[in-house]
């Protein structure tokens, strides 16, 4: 190519498109495979990609490829279209808004959808204390911001994440995430001030909530001082750290600590925030109220957008001018924002979450009863997984969950893995899937596994 334009066809996304999984070729397509020649001369390969196709429309429970390919979608972009992609109430917002303006800068001229959906997050985080919001773009700067806010408003420095947390690629968001290889490794030095504490992890380490509550609680209070934490920072459940679910009282007895040590406890709900989980927000499950709460990811239907809510004592220790970007609370993405937000509070998600939980867990601890290779089946809502492991060790088997991803990949089904050992299958479908599809989806799976 030596102009700017494109050989996608016109087509158009969304719930219309037939729901079904249909390869015309193999994956990827002839013309999926020029595409990605060129991505492999022009694009930095550190920006990899699982699923070898070009993209050219999605919606409902598929995505579609150049070469006519529809494959079904078990992972919504890692749970960002969640409300459906290309879903027709975000794509007319987003025409309106384009077609009204495109941006001013929310610290230039500010304007009404940036302040909706702050008010719309404020009424919707767990809690009905007076709360505040901030708008960012990625889930990466939320988080940052965060931490910021944390420091500026205890004086105090230190940040504790957690074993398997994933927080973000900024330098930052870099130290707080646990994974080495791919996120960190050679793109040090990080930021300091950030200490590591032991999660709860049923499957691993057979502690009880409150037991592995006091593991980390000591760690905390022997290797860094309560006098000197800024913030507790966690996923209420671990999503690229393989969708691990705390044991019940893990969460609580860490915030009640937090509270009782005027430690600022932040959940990061970037992936299982907006109904993802069967709740609204994955908090309400462990019945948590956290001091600040960061969100991305389902937010926004696909647009950009971020966002920290949370007590308006921390939140406006920030002083004037103190937080912003030139993009943070797009009014394009806070449009799509308030049409998502409308669709997940209107449209039955949370519901529709939690059918799609019971479909998924019924039929993924069907393969785990059948198959011992399949360890562990956990999750909350439509954001499940299976962990494989060799039956006879209980040792991880990333190799296998690699197998299984490929061939359901080759077989038309978009898989994604996840996990510190790279041996977890993940599912995060979109909403808009209907049971059929999803049900076809499972047996690709069941059936590259039997053959793994
Ligand atoms: N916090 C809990 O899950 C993003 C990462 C994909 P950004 N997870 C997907 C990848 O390999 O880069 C994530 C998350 C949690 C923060 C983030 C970061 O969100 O929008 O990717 O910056």
């Amino acid at each position: 190519m030596t102009d700017a334009t494109l050989t996608t066809p016109a087509i158009t996304g969304g719930p219309s498109l037939p729901q079904e999984r249909r390869l015309v070729t193999s994956i990827p397509g002839p013309r999926s495979a020029e595409i990605l020649a060129r991505k492999a001369a022009a694009v930095a390969p550190g920006v990899a990609h699982s699923v070898p196709i070009a993209t050219v429309a999605a919606g409902g429970g598929v995505i579609v490829d150049i070469d006519g390919n529809s494959l079904i979608d078990l992972g919504s972009g890692i749970a960002v279209t969640t409300v459906g992609n290309a879903h027709p109430a975000v794509v007319a917002a987003v025409a309106e808004q384009t077609a009204r303006f495109t941006h001013t800068c929310f610290m230039v001229s500010p304007y009404e959808e940036y302040v909706a959906v702050a008010e719309a997050l404020n009424r919707l985080t767990p809690g009905d204390h007076e709360k505040r919001s901030a708008l960012f773009n990625t889930g990466a700067e939320a988080v940052e911001n965060a931490v910021k806010i944390a420091r500026k408003h205890t004086g105090r420095q230190a940040v504790v994440a957690f074993e398997h947390g994933y927080h973000g690629r900024t330098n930052l968001t870099m130290a707080l995430t646990a994974k080495s290889m791919p996120y960190k490794s050679g793109f040090g030095p990080f930021a300091p001030e950030v200490y590591r504490a032991p999660l709860s992890y049923p499957f691993r380490d057979g502690l009880s909530g409150p037991e592995a509550a006091k593991r980390a609680i000591t760690l905390i209070e022997k290797q860094i001082g309560a006098d000197n934490l800024a913030a507790i920072i966690i996923e209420p459940i671990q999503g690229e750290g393989g969708f691990i679910v705390p044991a019940d009282g893990f969460l609580p007895a860490l915030v009640e600590w937090a509270r009782t040590n005027g430690v600022v406890f932040i959940a990061d709900e970037v992936q299982t925030g907006f109904a993802r989980t069967g709740a609204m927000f994955a908090s309400e499950h462990f019945g948590i109220v956290p001091d600040l709460i960061t969100t991305a990811k389902g937010i926004a239907g696909g647009m950009p957008l971020a966002a920290v809510t949370g007590r308006a004592e921390i939140m406006d220790a920030a002083h004037a001018g103190g937080l912003g970007g030139t993009y943070g609370g797009n009014p394009v993405a806070c449009a799509a924002a308030l049409a998502a937000i409308h669709a997940y509070e209107n449209d039955g998600l949370i519901e529709r979450a939690n059918e799609i939980g019971a479909i998924l867990r019924e039929r993924l601890t069907a393969l785990q009863v059948s198959d011992a290779r399949v360890g562990d089946v956990r999750g909350l809502g439509a954001m499940m997984a299976v962990e494989f492991v060799d039956p006879a060790t209980s040792e991880p088997d990333a190799a296998l969950a690699g197998a299984v991803a490929r061939a359901a990949i080759a077989a038309g089904v978009v898989t994604l893995t996840c996990g510190t050992y790279g041996n977890v299958i993940r599912f995060l479908p979109p909403l808009a899937i209907g049971d059929e599809l999803l049900h076809e989806g499972l047996d690709v799976i069941a059936q590259a596994l039997a053959e793994a």
